[in-house]
């Protein structure tokens, strides 16, 4: 092999090695709307090992601490009527809500993340309570699908049924990406 050749493989190598990370580091989207049907950027869900991460980045918001959960319907149709449609959390076993809940946590609970006084917010969240096929804790992409909710206020991690996080503000349909 001459050396034009190495380096040639080398960069053919490097290339597929690349995209196929590229393809494989996220699995799911949801693309979130508010309540006026604006907008606000992406979350993406990534599977791993023990659950499935989620990279927030939105814009819009209001700024300061927000729930989020996995919600059980994927159907973020109705925003004037507050994402109702969502359904409840993921929460195939029947447990309370809440982190902090010694009866819970149902598997569509997660922390808390923060928005900024511009109304942008960035932010990993890691859950192991539920994954994409269900291969680590409860099922999100069953056959009514799911999707990716945010409330207007943060959550407590105690309280029923969603820990104080009130109205819905933003929600996205989890879709694979193919
Ligand atoms: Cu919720």
């Amino acid at each position: 092999m001459t050396r034009l050749s190495f380096w040639l493989c080398s960069l053919l190598l490097g290339f597929l090695l690349t995209s196929s990370d590229t393809a494989l580091a996220d699995d799911a989207r949801a693309v979130m709307t508010g309540t006026n049907g604006e907008a606000l950027g992406t979350i993406t869900l990534t599977a791993a090992p023990t659950g499935t991460l989620l990279r927030i980045e939105l814009e819009g918001l209001t700024p300061g601490p927000k729930a989020i959960h996995i919600h059980s319907v994927g159907d973020c149709t109705d925003p004037s009527d507050g994402f109702v449609a969502s359904g409840g959390h993921v929460n195939p076993d029947g447990t309370k809500h809440g982190l902090l809940n010694p009866e819970g946590p149902d598997a569509g609970d997660l922390t808390n993340f923060y928005v900024h006084d511009n109304g942008y917010a960035w932010a990993e969240i890691f859950t192991s309570l539920a994954s994409l096929d269900g291969g680590v804790g409860a099922t999100i992409l069953d056959e009514d699908g799911a999707a990716l909710v945010v409330h207007t206020n943060s959550d407590d991690h105690t309280t029923q049924p969603i820990g104080g996080a009130g109205a819905r503000v933003a929600c996205g349909l989890i879709e694979p990406i193919e």
